[in-house]
């Protein structure tokens, strides 16, 4: 903020970093110490709960203590993901090629490896393919589409694209390659026309938590793959679901849908780590430790994973 709006300022607490001057909402004191006498945390987190809105006992709950069964959407709400589990089922019951087609970006990367981690476990026959930032640009091309169809592909899974894949799904159609778009980006008054659309922001669908990322979507449409089946998805699925959400859209990371999708599994592979942690005794600071980690894991993930899609293929 500018030294002008200082003034403008009524009430808050200022805190000047390295580079900004940070005006903190003003919350009462009393409550900031109920909060960290309740719920064991340090003052500092018990006054940014407060400040972002959970001032409530449930919401506060709610934020911290999520659950699989309580706060985790029903896959089977989202539009179109039904229709994308049916083919997927049949192309894998009939041995058919699936060609899963992400993105460069992290949430696109984990995206399509979640894919292929959940799908080659059940005898799919699939590939997938990254578009080459500069070569390929960005999403799913009629010349991605001929080519998968000159190499036998039936199906092809978009993920993290191909909302507006208008001419590619009509190529597919004509090339008899049938189509599933898994997105998560604004659609357009229109759909392409695909065997399924699967993106929590398309008009009517009612699952209720729409900020998913790309990664988080295609968890949805896995999970109701692996809830059909009465089988759990491997354990690493958890882990793509957290690395792609919190690189591709950190400030919906938290919310209790989608905490409560991979805390316990990620509590999992966290365990060593947060029991290392000096102070990690007490739920509310292995929530702060945890919250730590993730900003941590968020700048690695988009460094390293992000960087890759920046780089040349090199030899
Ligand atoms: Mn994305």
């Amino acid at each position: 903020m500018t030294d002008d709006s200082i003034s403008d300022a009524q009430q808050g607490i200022f805190l000047r970093g390295s580079k900004y001057l940070w005006c903190l909402p003003h919350v009462e004191g009393r409550d900031v110490a109920r909060v960290a006498s309740a719920y064991n945390v340090p003052m500092p987190i018990a006054q940014t709960l407060i400040a972002r809105g959970f001032d409530s006992k449930e919401a506060i709950d709610s934020f911290l203590f999520s659950s699989l069964e309580r706060d985790v959407g029903d896959p089977a709400t989202m539009s179109g993901a039904s229709e994308a589990v049916e083919r997927i089922e049949m192309a894998i019951a009939v041995g058919e090629q699936i060609l899963v087609f992400g993105d460069y970006d992290v949430d696109g990367v984990t995206s399509a490896a979640l894919m292929l981690v959940a799908l080659l476990p059940l005898g799919a026959k699939v590939n997938f393919f990254l578009p080459h930032r500069m070569r390929d640009g960005y999403g799913l091309s009629t010349k991605i589409v001929e080519r998968a169809a000159r190499n036998g592909y039936k199906l092809i899974v978009t993920v993290d694209n191909g909302i507006t894949a208008f001419e590619p799904a009509a190529r597919a159609r004509e090339l008899g390659v049938d189509l599933i778009i898994t997105d998560h980006h604004r659609p357009h008054d229109e759909l392409p026309e695909a065997c399924a659309v699967v993106n929590p922001a398309q008009e009517g669908c009612s699952y209720v938590f729409k900020q998913l990322a790309g990664v988080g979507v295609t968890f949805k449409v896995l999970s109701l793959l692996y809830a059909r089946r009465g089988v759990q998805l491997p354990p690493k699925a958890y882990e793509l679901l957290l690395l792609g959400t919190i690189a591709d859209c950190g400030p919906t990371f938290g919310r209790k849908s989608i905490l409560g999708q991979i805390w316990p599994q990620f509590g999992q592979s966290c365990r060593k780590p947060l029991a290392d942690h000096p102070q990690a005794e007490r739920q509310g600071e292995r929530a702060a430790a945890f919250f730590d980690r993730c900003r941590l894991f968020d700048c690695a993930a988009d460094q390293c994973l992000g960087a890759a899609g920046r780089c040349s293929a090199g030899s």
